[in-house]
């Protein structure tokens, strides 16, 4: 067997894994479901949640017990482990573990007799959950984070974002807040990913420099933690910044260099060569822009149960409406991240009305399409009709912050006025446009500032090209639209990496870090071997002069549609 590259995904609702060979070529893929695979922890989508509090957490025994059911159906299976060169891999984003003071101890000297989760759930942890991204429990200490720093902009100017209920500077102050003495019992904090990744190094790892930027601490230009909010997060503890500090650790700044040796556990239980190497662990988004080789201002749209844009951008020009973290493999680079909540579902719930109106029982999508062909932009019939509006958040929405709700309003461009309405609606069918539309003007208006002209070579305020990827890809015309509202200068193109982007990323950045010819950028290594006809199919031009001067006005209705609601119904 050639060498090999294993990247791993703990996300949510299950743990995967991919090993690629140095040319990039998948050669085995395995994967666990939580609530399946390990369904004893009792978990619904990898998660409990505690309704009264906004609280969703994971137990992290369930993660050490689904990687070790992961390896074993992998050799059951006759992978190879001793071909493995190398090791990286992908987290949920924002999650945190509690580590003992005994954790480092218990790490080095695993047997390899025994599993791994009966070695460490009682003894490495001092606290046995993880709370996940979809924690909503942090309004108190959001406030306070936005306060000790000026506000919600001067904290983005800082650490790439606003203040989050989920990011892990708000989740770590809270947790010392409702358990002081648990925290000053922890001795180290790691993030999911590098959580993962001291399994496999049988020590603590250290932070990554992407996912370090999803904590709300890091002060991205400074290249350091913010004094200011370690101060702030470490308030009234006893081991105060000192403490904190020792409890984040290093941040591993040398993207692609080696942390250490894999831990004997894995050598003696697995099989793996004893210099199979670990590299750093990083987000589930950076490492999903590491699945295809990302240029500067292409952008990669997820239509999958959120809707997600990925940029690389080497401008950092931080907002409140977006997210900026460090690139994970190139310095100077960052990437730009909008995360909706609202995706699939708010889609499937106007394609099962229009299916109804018709008299169509299935979830099949022909008059979905036919709807969006029959229409114009903003379900307009002549340019002096007013733009039909609608905003759909079957959920609870995070961009902007707002309650569930549908709204429909009518936008006259001549006056510039707005009118929440149903007139001249033929419902549900203009749903169908609107919903789409809607999706992406607001990705339009909030990526809008970072693609200005000047920011690159007098090009229209479009991404480069763009790249459709989930559920929402297999779906003609939910592309078409989008590309026809957001541009793409270069075309877009409908990505076909498999289902798993983002542990295929990791793997790529642990055969980039091991075997890239001397500075070899990341994008360079896998550009090689990059099969662009299989990769990325070209769906057609992006950019159609008019439509997408036609889609700039309406989103200035947009936008006061936007403001509109967020009067009434903010849930910040
Ligand atoms: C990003 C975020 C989610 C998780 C999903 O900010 O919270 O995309 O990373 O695992």
């Amino acid at each position: 067997m050639p060498a090999t590259y294993i990247g791993f995904d703990l996300s949510s609702s299950g743990l995967k894994c991919l090993a690629v060979t140095a040319d990039l070529k998948p050669v085995h893929e395995e994967a666990i479901l939580f609530d399946k695979d390990t369904p004893h922890y009792g978990v619904h989508g990898g998660v409990h949640k505690n309704e009264v509090d906004h609280e969703v957490y994971a137990p992290v025994a369930m993660w050490i017990e689904a990687l070790d059911i992961l390896l074993t159906q992998m050799k059951a299976s006759g992978f190879d482990f001793s071909s493995v060169k190398g090791i990286s891999g992908a987290g949920q984003q924002h999650g945190s573990v509690y580590w003992s003071e005994k954790a480092e101890e218990i790490l080095a000297s695993l047997d390899p007799k025994a599993s791994l989760v009966d070695q460490l759930k009682d003894g490495a942890f001092t606290h046995p959950w993880s709370p996940n991204w979809q924690d909503h429990s942090t309004q108190k200490e959001c406030e306070q984070f936005e306060e000790a720093t000026g506000g919600g902009e001067a904290l983005a100017r800082i650490t790439g974002s606003k203040a989050h209920h989920r990011f892990t500077g708000p989740q770590i102050k809270k947790f010392h807040r409702q358990n002081p003495e648990v925290y000053e019992k922890t001795a180290r904090i790691s993030l999911v990913s590098s959580f993962l990744c001291s399994l496999f190094l049988g020590r603590i790892a250290p932070l990554d420099i992407s996912d370090v930027c999803g904590m709300n601490l890091w002060d991205i230009q400074g290249d350091c933690w913010d004094k200011k909010l370690l101060a702030l997060t470490a308030e009234d503890s006893k081991s105060g910044v000192a403490g904190l500090s020792a409890k984040l650790g290093n941040v591993a700044h040398n993207m692609g260099s080696i942390l250490g040796g894999i831990s004997k556990w894995f050598v003696e239980r697995f099989g793996f060569s004893s210099d199979c190497a670990i590299l750093p662990f990083t987000g589930d988004n950076p490492s999903t822009i590491l699945a295809l080789p990302l240029r500067p201002l292409d952008a990669i749209v997820s239509l999958g149960t959120s809707t997600t844009l990925l940029m690389s951008t080497p401008t950092y020009y931080p907002s409140t409406e977006y997210h900026l973290f460090n690139h994970p493999t190139t310095k100077g680079l960052y990437m730009f991240m909008l995360c909706y909540c609202n995706g699939a579902l708010a889609r499937e719930g106007v394609r099962d009305e229009i299916n109804k109106s018709k008299g169509v029982t299935d979830k099949s999508w022909a008059e979905f399409g036919k709807a969006v062909d029959s229409t114009q932009v903003a379900g307009r019939s002549t340019s002096s009709d007013p733009a039909k509006i609608g905003v759909y958040f079957p959920l609870p929405e995070n961009i902007p912050s707002a309650n569930k709700g549908t709204w429909r309003y009518n936008y006259s461009a001549t006056d510039g006025t707005i009118k929440e309405t149903q007139e001249g609606w033929n419902l549900p069918h203009d749903d169908v446009r609107a919903i789409i539309e809607s999706q992406a003007l607001s990705m339009r208006m909030r990526s809008e500032a970072l693609l200005s002209p000047d920011a690159h070579n007098g090009h229209k305020a479009q991404p480069r090209r763009l790249y459709f990827v989930g559920g929402g890809s297999r779906n003609a015309a939910i592309m078409s639209i989008t590309a026809e509202v957001l541009g793409g200068f270069e075309g877009a193109y409908k990505l076909d990496i498999g289902s798993n982007a983002c542990a295929l990323g990791a793997s790529y950045y642990a055969a980039w870090a091991l075997e890239r010819k001397g500075s070899e950028a990341f994008e360079d290594y896998v550009d090689r071997y990059w099969e662009e006809e299989t990769h990325a199919v070209r769906i057609g031009d992006a950019y159609k002069e008019g439509v997408w001067e036609e889609y700039g006005s309406v989103m200035k209705g947009f936008r006061i549609v936007e403001e509109e609601i967020m009067k009434t119904n903010s849930h910040a």
